[in-house]
Parts: C-alpha cells; structure tokens; sequence
C-alpha cells in the first residue's frame, strides 16, 4: 500500500517535473519540443495510480471507520454486561455471607436445643429410675397397648382375621399370637365384637365355643334355633349378616370344626387382679 503511494509520490514529482518543463519551455520557445510519448503513458498512470490510491483511502477510511463503530460498541456491551456480572457477583456475595449467618444461627440454635435436651434427660432420668422398681410388679397403672390390627375391649386385644380356616387352625393361629380363640362371657363384649364385624351375605366367624372343650351351651348368645348340631356340628361360629335384624346377642351357630371361616382371636392384656381366661 505504502509503495504504491509513494510510487504514486514519485509519478507526482515526476508530472511536476514535466509542468516545470513546460513552464520552461513557455519562457524560453527553444526547447519547446515535448518528449516522444512523455506525457501520454505517464498520465495514464497517475490517474490509474490516483484512482487505486482513492480506492485504497476509501477502502482505509471504510474499514477504520467500520472497526471504529465496532469496538465502541463492543466495548459499551462488555462494560454493560461486565456492570451485570459485578451486580450479579455482589448479590451473590450478600446471599452467601447471608446464609453464612443463617447458618451460624441455626447451629447457635441446634446448641441451645441440644443443652436444653441434654439438661431435660439430666432431670428426667432421676424420675425414670425411681419409677422402674414400681414397674417390676404388674400394676393397673400402665396402660393396654395391643398390637396393630387388634382391638382393645376390657383389658383383652382381640383380632378379627380376614383369612379363613378350620377351627383348629384357627385356634392354633390365635395361640401363636399368644392368645386363643375368642371366649365371650358378656353382652357387652359380644355387642363390641359383633360391631366390629363387617357385613356381608353370610359373614360368620369362628370363635372359641366347641364341643372338644366343656362347653356352657345354654348360656350365649345363640340364634333361635341354635346350636342345633345339626350334622356333627361342634365348633361355635358367629354370623352377621346384611339383614338388620339379626342382632348381636342373638348370632351364635354351631357348624363343623371342618368349615373354613374368619375367626376372632382374643389376648387378655391384664393378668392379675380379676377372673381372667388362662389358657
Ligand atoms: C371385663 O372383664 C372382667 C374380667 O374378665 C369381667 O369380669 C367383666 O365382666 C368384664 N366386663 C365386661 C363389660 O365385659
Ligand atoms: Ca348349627
């Protein structure tokens, strides 16, 4: 670029060189004679150079003038989002040392609440230890906890199974929960019973009433009619049905120890102080 304007320089120098000439030339008429294809070619040149030249400067100007707009912009952008990213970098900071102090705090807290727990034990351990040689002996103070999926009546836990089997099986299952077939002395545990059975077309339950054991037939809650050992019938069974009449103290058939039922199983929870069931 440099060279051919400076070669563009010379031709200048050179066409100068000519005018002078010519100027000289004007004063003095004896040299007017102009050289054999002087000024044509050269002409022609510098225009040629002149327009290249024009079109470098042009191109210059243009591609300055393009990097000129560009970095400005650029530049104004990166500052913008360098403004972003300070801003976004200081929240950040505040949120951090924030949290920082939050957590101080929660730990500060989760201390004071550990104290208060170690001190609340420290009291409390006394108390636990003179309470344990009066839980040596089986008092009525500690409440009848029964395990899940048994019901709590009068000190007894009683389990209402959804599985059906034999009579046997049945009290052989309930003997493995430590506990036996149900033995209802009372209206009242009967009705509890009996309201705890779901309905159904013919929903019957053994419980624990058979001829293999002595038995109390008279007494009971049996259907008019029952137990009427019908075929061999020596296990006892309790029906509910979906018919509204059929009531609580009036539900008691004798069937086959053979059939498959539901049954009702009962734990007695309270082992002194009254005529408990042993087994
Ligand atoms: C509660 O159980 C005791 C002891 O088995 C018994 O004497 C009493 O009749 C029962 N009471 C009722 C309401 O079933
Ligand atoms: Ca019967």
């Amino acid at each position: 670029m440099f060279s051919i304007c400076y070669f563009l320089n010379n031709k200048s120098s050179v066409e100068l060189e000519e005018e002078s000439e010519l100027t000289l030339a004007a004063i003095s008429p004896v040299r007017v004679t102009p050289r054999p294809g002087g000024p044509g070619p050269y002409r022609l040149a510098t225009i040629c150079l002149a327009t290249l030249c024009a079109v470098l400067l042009i191109s210059i100007i243009a591609v300055t003038a393009h990097y000129k707009n560009k970095p400005p912009s650029a530049g104004g952008a990166t500052s913008a989002m360098q403004k972003q990213d300070a801003a976004a970098v200081s929240d950040l900071t505040a949120a951090v040392s924030k949290l920082q102090e939050e957590k101080k705090r929660l730990q500060e807290e989760k201390k004071r609440l550990q104290e208060e727990k170690d001190e609340l034990l420290a009291k409390l351990e006394p108390a636990i230890a003179t309470k344990a040689p009066e839980g040596i002996k089986p008092t009525t103070a500690a409440p009848i906890v029964c395990p899940a999926d048994w019901l709590l009546f009068n000190g007894s836990c009683y389990f209402i199974s959804r599985t059906t089997r034999d009579w046997p099986e049945s009290q052989s299952y309930c003997q493995s929960k430590g506990g036996h077939l149900a033995i209802i002395h009372t209206p009242e545990e009967q009705t509890f019973l009996w309201d705890h059975l779901p309905r159904g077309h013919w929903r019957a339950f053994w419980f624990g009433l058979s001829d293999e054991h002595t038995e109390v037939i008279g007494n009971g809650f049996w259907e008019v009619g029952e137990p009427n050992n019908h075929i061999d019938e020596d296990c006892g069974y309790i029906v509910k049905t979906q018919v509204l009449e059929r009531v609580a103290i009036r539900s008691w058939y004798d069937a086959p120890c053979s059939m498959y039922w539901p049954f009702i199983c009962e734990k007695e929870m309270v082992a002194g102080g009254s005529t408990a069931v042993p087994h």
